[in-house]
């Protein structure tokens, strides 16, 4: 075996990390919206600190006689005071969402550690949304943006109604939770918006879910489908979604060459106080997944799981299924630790096949420590991987690595979804 001199593996990585943190990378799933959707798009340091992961960390630390209802009832500024002082001033913000707007602050050159709020707030107010998506768009050198857009989203829906000029570097994905998982509900808001369905399992209605998604997909230029799932998802089911699967959404999909998202795992609002923060985590059952790839050979299927135990299933699943694509350490795997575990399986198990992440960001500058965090993990894996062939004789180019990485930071999604 060719004796790997220790020298070069060091300058290999050093290579792997340059390489890598000059590759734009296309976010396939985010919560943010382009500057045309004016306060939908959440950005500065009031929305950096009352993001949900820290509203349930600061409920840990908080004193008891901050209630639920207290908290709640403060102004957006005032919450974010409690959440600094209980998560950066009385404790180290050693939490990767706590570490997270420490990166932001530090990449953006502000102080972070003497972090005077009003000062801060002073300085993100006067900087315009357009100059703050380039500057933050070239921090985390993000070279597009996928969006989460909900026809079901009474607060989004009238921004479609709108014909202004929208940035292209934010694609839009067409979110159908509502319509998969509550069907019930959805039966009268589609009607009210001039589609002829009934909760009965009709042609009519199958048809007229599909002309309500070929809609939607034409106004918004989706990319995707997707849907989060309950641990309990179960494929096949004689369930609504089980129905609404089979006779429109897969067709849907098939129609208009397009893959669909699965999310699976997210069990809502185990606290309900908690409101968007309460939501936690279950273990899926994946033979649903299994059962879903099989049975839909010319639909296309994105997949991540929320739990970790979720993620080795996943990554089987991958090798049996050409037409399921791995993606992101979503939420609460998205630390370094389960970022680096989860990253160093997928490569062993499914070479670059794969997307390692997605920001799921919620407000604009998160762009900047998602990605500075995931890239540094990531490298990391990959330069492994690298010396570990090296070791053996293989030493791979720049050009190599660079096809790699551009692979895994989009690539790989883009030839997904374009089947
Ligand atoms: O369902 C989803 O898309 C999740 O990503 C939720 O939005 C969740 O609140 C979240 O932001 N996770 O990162
Ligand atoms: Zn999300």
């Amino acid at each position: 075996m060719a004796h790997c001199d220790h020298g070069s593996s060091s300058a290999l990585r050093q290579r792997v990390g340059d390489i890598v943190s000059q590759t734009p990378v296309l976010d396939l799933h985010t919560h943010l919206y382009d500057p045309s959707f004016r306060s939908l798009l959440l950005r500065g340091i009031d929305d950096l600190l009352v993001y949900h992961y820290l509203v349930s960390e600061s409920f840990r630390q908080l004193d008891r006689d901050v209630s639920y209802d207290r908290f709640w009832a403060a102004s957006k500024s005032e919450q974010a005071d409690l959440i600094w002082d209980a998560l950066f001033v009385k404790h180290s913000p050693v939490s990767e969402a706590c570490a997270g707007v420490i990166t932001v602050l530090n990449a953006l050159g502000l102080d972070p550690r003497h972090g005077d709020l009003k000062a801060l707030r002073a300085w993100f107010a006067a900087l315009p949304a357009e100059q703050h998506v380039e500057r933050v768009l070239a921090a985390a050198n993000v070279s597009a943006v996928g969006m989460t857009n909900s026809p079901f989203d009474d607060e989004e829906r009238p921004y479609w109604d709108q014909a202004v000029a929208r940035d292209p570097r934010f694609f839009a994905a067409l979110r159908i939770d509502p319509l998969i998982l509550s069907w019930k509900t959805a039966v009268p808001f589609l009607k009210q918006h001039g589609y002829d369905v009934s909760s009965d399992r009709t042609p009519r209605t199958a048809s007229e879910v599909r002309r309500f998604l070929a809609d939607w997909t034409r106004r918004i230029g989706s990319r995707y489908c997707m849907v989060s799932l309950p641990p309990e998802f179960q494929y096949p089911a004689d369930t609504d979604t089980g129905w609404l699967l089979d006779h429109a959404v897969l067709p849907h999909c098939r129609e208009f060459g397009q893959p669909f998202a699965l999310m699976m795992g997210v069990r809502r609002a185990v606290n309900p106080s908690l409101r968007m923060a309460g939501d936690g985590v279950g273990r899926s059952d994946l033979n649903a997944l299994r059962d879903l790839c099989a049975a839909n050979p010319d639909n296309r299927f994105l997949a991540t799981c929320l739990s970790r135990e979720n993620l080795h299933e996943l990554v089987v699943l991958a090798r049996k299924f050409r037409n399921l694509h791995p993606f992101g350490c979503w939420w609460f795997t998205n630390t370094p630790q389960l970022v680096d575990e989860i990253t160093r399986m997928r490569l062993e198990l499914l070479g670059t096949s794969f997307t390692p992440q997605h920001s799921d960001a919620r407000v604009l500058d998160q762009l900047i420590y998602k990605w500075q965090h995931t890239r540094s993990v990531v490298a990391g894996a990959l330069g492994d991987r690298y010396v570990a062939l090296a070791s053996n004789g293989w030493q791979v180019t720049d050009e190599e690595i660079r096809r790699d990485a551009a692979e895994l930071f989009g690539g790989a999604f883009d030839r997904f979804c374009r089947g």
